[in-house]
């Protein structure tokens, strides 16, 4: 079903001009059984089943024999608070489609409903997403892999008090907080077709963070990322948009990313590399208008990967449900350095991938609004803007955490204890404010624990993880100033089996054609 790529060659571990593809990466999947029995609402074009489609054909083309599987463990309410506000995730904790009725105010304040309906579950969605993205960051911040994935985040949009565009919690930012305990500079890039404005915002002041996001722009949801945001203060010239119109193909993409994000490479040579790997920006999304391929949207990984840096990839948006998992399933195997065969194998999805039953698309015969001279004028000015970047910026790691060992996997504990301590345990990280240069220091007072529960084929074999946690950022006045302690009372929310389990027997993707 699958072979090894031919080319692989190992060069050093150092941000390269990017060349060859190199393959035998590690690679750590996190993946919860439970996540495709979360439904959004009828009608609503968010189906997280398209991760157990993802999974299933990962599966059936012998993937994951090739990674470390894991099962996140959930992100506790600290976790979320590292980034949102308590009130925010407390009434996330909180409310269900039951008792919605009786917090009208509430929902309206933190734009819940429509876009972000309440739906069976709603809070163990948010930490299962979250806990996979964190659970990446911290396996590549102990170098337990190169490349860690986590479909089932990428969710962009959310805010420190709000929910957007389908998205509850950001996982995101909080995946990028935790590589900043590591990584003097963190870069994120986001090809889904809406603007990563979520992200963006959290990070628009400080230049340990770059954000790049290609998307369209005008009269598009959310509405924000033209050419000329591009950060404040300390972040000035560390944010970058890429504003692009409908049709766009392959070719007309890679002819910006790869001159754009081989420029930034070069210039910011990041720790790490976030890519949030939204597939709306393929051809035939049903909320999407870009001409993307599968292959056209993987080069993107294929390229980011080639600088051998450490590399988390998100998922995000996609809304054709068979093209996700294509997309998805072909991208893991990018990450594994293992081309897979555009037949797709028998499954349990496989009527999703009629008539033709492969993997790879064809691009559509739609016109493609961006042209040669609108293309030259974006890649100019974003150059341009990339160009008044001072080379690898400022932020120093005054002291360094110790090497953390981390304990041998443990198969007779409880698999859904979340073993995480309290914030006092945590590490501290203080980012110095606006006012002075950046740079770090960093406080260790415990490691913090953090389980997840491996999954290697399917043996439920427990790996317990470790995480020096916390950071408290305060580089950014959207970002919370102390950590705070979490709420004592626990209230969880329940999928109930009839409402979650019961998908509608023709999927509503098919009726997407
Ligand atoms: F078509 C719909 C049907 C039901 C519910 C919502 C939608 C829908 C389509 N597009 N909602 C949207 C976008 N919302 C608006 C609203 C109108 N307003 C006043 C706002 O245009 C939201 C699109 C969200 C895209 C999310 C994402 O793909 O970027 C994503 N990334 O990570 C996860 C999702
Ligand atoms: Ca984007």
């Amino acid at each position: 079903m699958c072979h090894a790529e031919s080319r692989k060659i190992a060069i050093g571990s150092n941000s390269l001009p990017s060349g060859a593809d190199m393959g035998n990466k590690k690679v750590c999947y996190y993946y919860d059984p439970e996540i495709g029995n979360y439904y959004y609402e009828q009608g609503h074009p968010m189906k997280p089943h398209r991760m157990r489609m993802t999974h299933a054909l990962l599966a059936q083309y012998g993937l994951l024999q090739h990674m470390t599987v894991l099962k996140p463990s959930p992100a506790q309410e600290k976790d979320l608070c590292k980034f949102h506000a308590e009130d925010y995730v407390s009434f996330l904790r909180r409310i269900t489609p039951d008792n919605q009725q009786d917090h009208l105010r509430q929902l309206k304040r933190f734009n819940v409903g429509d876009d972000c309906p309440v739906f069976d579950g709603l809070y163990s969605f948010c930490q299962t997403y979250a806990g996979g993205s964190i659970g990446g960051a911290v396996k590549l911040n102990y170098e337990h892999c190169d490349i860690a994935i986590n479909w089932a985040g990428g969710l962009h949009h959310a805010k420190k008090c709000e929910a957007s565009g389908f998205c509850y919690v950001n996982d995101v930012v909080l995946a990028i907080l935790e590589l900043l305990k590591f990584h003097e500079r963190v870069l994120y890039v986001d090809i889904d077709i809406h603007h990563g404005d979520g992200v963006e915002e959290a990070f628009y002041a400080t230049d340990r963070v770059m954000t790049v996001s290609f998307h369209k722009f005008g009269e598009y949801f959310p509405g924000t990322g033209g050419i000329e945001d591009i950060g404040v203060g300390k972040g000035k010239y560390y944010a970058l948009n890429v504003p692009l119109d409908d049709g766009i193909d392959d070719e007309s993409y890679q002819s910006l990313f790869k001159p754009i994000m081989r420029k930034v490479m070069e210039v910011y040579r990041p720790g790490t590399v976030v890519l949030q790997c939204g597939a709306d920006s393929l051809s035939g999304d049903w909320l999407g208008s870009f001409n993307l391929t599968v292959k056209g949207h993987a080069e993107c990984v294929r390229f980011m990967k080639s600088f051998n840096v450490p590399l988390l990839l998100l998922g995000g948006g996609g809304y054709t449900l068979r093209n996700v998992a294509r997309c998805w399933c072909y991208e893991t195997g990018v990450a594994l350095g293992v081309e897979v065969d555009d037949k797709v194998p028998e499954h349990e999805y496989i009527e999703y991938f009629g008539p033709d039953y492969t993997l790879h698309l064809a691009p559509s015969n739609m016109k493609n609004k961006n042209s040669r001279e609108k293309l030259d004028r974006i890649r100019a000015k974003v150059l341009d803007n990339i160009s008044r970047l001072p080379h690898a910026p400022s932020v120093q790691f005054q002291e360094r955490p110790p090497d953390t060992e981390i304990p041998e996997a443990d198969e007779d504990e409880d698999d859904n204890k979340d073993e995480r301590k309290d914030p006092d345990d945590d590490v501290n990280v203080d980012y110095l404010r606006e006012t002075t240069p950046s740079r770090v220091k960093m406080e260790i007072i415990e490691p913090d624990a953090k389980d997840e529960i491996e999954m290697e084929l399917d043996k439920g074999v427990r790996e317990t993880d470790e995480s020096l946690n916390d950071i408290e950022c305060l580089m950014n006045p959207t970002l919370p100033t102390e950590a705070e302690a979490p709420a004592s009372e626990s209230l969880h929310t329940h999928v109930e089996e009839e409402n979650s389990k019961n998908l509608p027997e023709q999927p509503e993707d098919m009726q997407h054609d």
